[in-house]
Order: C-alpha cells, then sequence, then structure tokens
C-alpha cells in the first residue's frame, strides 16, 4: 500500500515511522489511521524488525484528531462507523513502539502518544487534551490513559481546562521516560529502539505483554501472569542461550526461537 501520509523507513531491526501532514500539523483522519494499521501491521508481521519509533515534525507529533473531517459528522455516522475503533488495533501491535515527539502532541495526538509503549519527549513537546475547548471529550483512550499515567488530579485538571502541561512537568509526572533535547529526540529514539531490537524477541514481546497487564489485571492476578510468562520462557532457546552466554562472559546470540 503506498502511503500519502506517513513516512516508514527501515534501519536495520528499527521501523522509523514519521507522520507526514505538515499543513494539517498531523492531524489525525481516517487515512492516517488506515497508513498506520497498514504499517505497523507489516511491522509486526516482519521478523527482521524488532522496534519501532512513532515520531512527527519539529513542530507537532500531532495536533489532534482531525477537526476538519470530524466537523460534519453527526451521531448515526460515528456510530455507525464505530468511528476510530480502529486505534484499538493499534494498541494490538505486539512489538514495541516508542513515540518520539516534539511540539504539540494535542487530543488525539496525546491519546497516540500514549498508545505507544512509551514516550521520549524532545524539551519543546507540550501535551494537552483540549478537546473540552470543541465542546467534546478525548475519544481515543485520553481519559483513561492520561489518568492512570498521571493521576487523577492532573488528567481531571488538563481535560477540564484544556491546558497544556510542558515536557518538564510531564516527566515529572511520569507522562514520558526521558526529556532529550530537540535536536537529538528521533536519534535518541532509534538508539534507544535499536537496543531493544538487538534483545532476545519473545523476551522483548513478553515483557511488554506483563507491563501492559498491570494496567488490566489486580496485583494478585498480575504477579501470577508474570511469574507464568518467566516460566514460559525457560522453554526457550534463546533462555538458554542468555543465561549460558552470561556464564561464558560473552554476547548472547539470539534465534528468536
Ligand atoms: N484538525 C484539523 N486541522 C488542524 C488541527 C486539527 N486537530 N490542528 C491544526 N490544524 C490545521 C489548522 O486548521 C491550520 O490549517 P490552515 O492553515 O488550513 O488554516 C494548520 O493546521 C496550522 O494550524 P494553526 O494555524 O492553528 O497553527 P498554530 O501554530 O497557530 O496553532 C495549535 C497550533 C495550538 C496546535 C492549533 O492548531 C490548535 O489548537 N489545534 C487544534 C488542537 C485541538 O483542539 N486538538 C484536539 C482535536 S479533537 C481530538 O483530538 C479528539 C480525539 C478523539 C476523537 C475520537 C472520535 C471517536
Amino acid at each position: 500500500m503506498p502511503y500519502e501520509t506517513i513516512l516508514v523507513e527501515r534501519r536495520d531491526r528499527v521501523t522509523l515511522v514519521t507522520l507526514n501532514r505538515p499543513q494539517a500539523l498531523n492531524a489525525l483522519n481516517s487515512q492516517v489511521l488506515a497508513e498506520l494499521l497498514d504499517a505497523f501491521a507489516a511491522f509486526d508481521a516482519d521478523p527482521d524488525q524488532g522496534c519501532a519509533v512513532l515520531t512527527g515534525s519539529a513542530k507537532a507529533f500531532a495536533a489532534g484528531a482531525d477537526i476538519k473531517e470530524m466537523q460534519a459528522q453527526g451521531i448515526a455516522d460515528m456510530y455507525a462507523a464505530d468511528f476510530f475503533a480502529g486505534w484499538d488495533r493499534f494498541t494490538r501491535t505486539r512489538k514495541p513502539i516508542i513515540a518520539a515527539v516534539a511540539g504539540f502532541a494535542l487530543g488525539g495526538g496525546c491519546e497516540l502518544a500514549m498508545m505507544c509503549d512509551f514516550i521520549l519527549a524532545a524539551d519543546t513537546a507540550k501535551f494537552g487534551q483540549p478537546e473540552v475547548k470543541l465542546a467534546v471529550t478525548p475519544g481515543m483512550g485520553g481519559s483513561q490513559r492520561l489518568t492512570r499515567a498521571v493521576g487523577k488530579a492532573k488528567a481531571m485538571e488538563m481535560c477540564l481546562t484544556g491546558r497544556m502541561m510542558s515536557a518538564e512537568e510531564a516527566e515529572r509526572a511520569g507522562l514520558v521516560s526521558r526529556i532529550v533535547s530537540a535536536d537529538d529526540l528521533v536519534e535518541e529514539a532509534l538508539k534507544t529502539a535499536a537496543m531493544i531490537a538487538s534483545m532476545a524477541p519473545l523476551a522483548v514481546l513478553a515483557n511488554k505483554e506483563m507491563v501492559n497487564a498491570a494496567f488490566e489485571t489486580g496485583l494478585g492476578m498480575g504477579v501470577q501472569f508474570e511469574r507464568r510468562l518467566f516460566h514460559a520462557l525457560f522453554g526457550t532457546a534463546d533462555q538458554s542461550e542468555g543465561m549460558a552466554a552470561f556464564v561464558e562472559k560473552r554476547a548472547g546470540v539470539w534465534t528468536g526461537k
């Protein structure tokens, strides 16, 4: 499928996906969604790819869902099409995705960043859920993921006032894992992705799955789920190789088996 709204590059075992609608500050419309779903399905299915980076431009990661596309829609259109339910498929990508965010990550843009596995923020990043100013609400999971990430007080204030959070505040609140200078953002994200992609592939999948389970289960079930996945990895060739390599003071060589 040829893409018009995103750019996709493969760098060794890392896929770099760049949102590319500069005229609309990377606003997310149905075409962006379809192209992202296609690109990330291909990434997930490719055994040579281990981690992805999703980024935007220096000015905007994404300034939200496309207001001009939504403007004329009524409830019948939205409900019949289950508008934007396709984003749930994005969250089912099994391999890790790092969001590299510079500039505006607003509304659906903030929600998309939060659907990724972690966020690296440029010092220029600004996060917000300004939908209330359009007389609507977050619709791609923002009220839920932001609340889990930063707690009720900040999430409630941001959703009710639409105010933006700076990169520093976002890091303090736990929304982003690290801040890097805007000039270094994509290279740093690619470096981090390459490190993840160099790990044993099944262990990477298992680590992602178990951290995500923390959002869906209580503590007891979550700890049990972790222990069972930990046990399961002892059926893999890479576990034998990883532990032998440590004992023999050499680097592990992974087969993904
Ligand atoms: N949708 C469509 N177009 C947009 C959007 C957007 N979200 N954001 C910016 N643009 C367009 C502008 O209309 C403008 O286009 P044009 O040149 O044709 O007029 C172009 O991008 C540049 O934007 P500005 O001139 O406004 O740039 P500024 O630097 O002056 O301002 C801002 C930048 C502050 C980011 C400003 O553009 C802005 O406030 N944008 C809207 C932010 C917003 O409200 N986002 C939330 C959208 S609603 C949403 O995301 C809901 C998600 C859930 C939906 C799920 C449905 C089920």
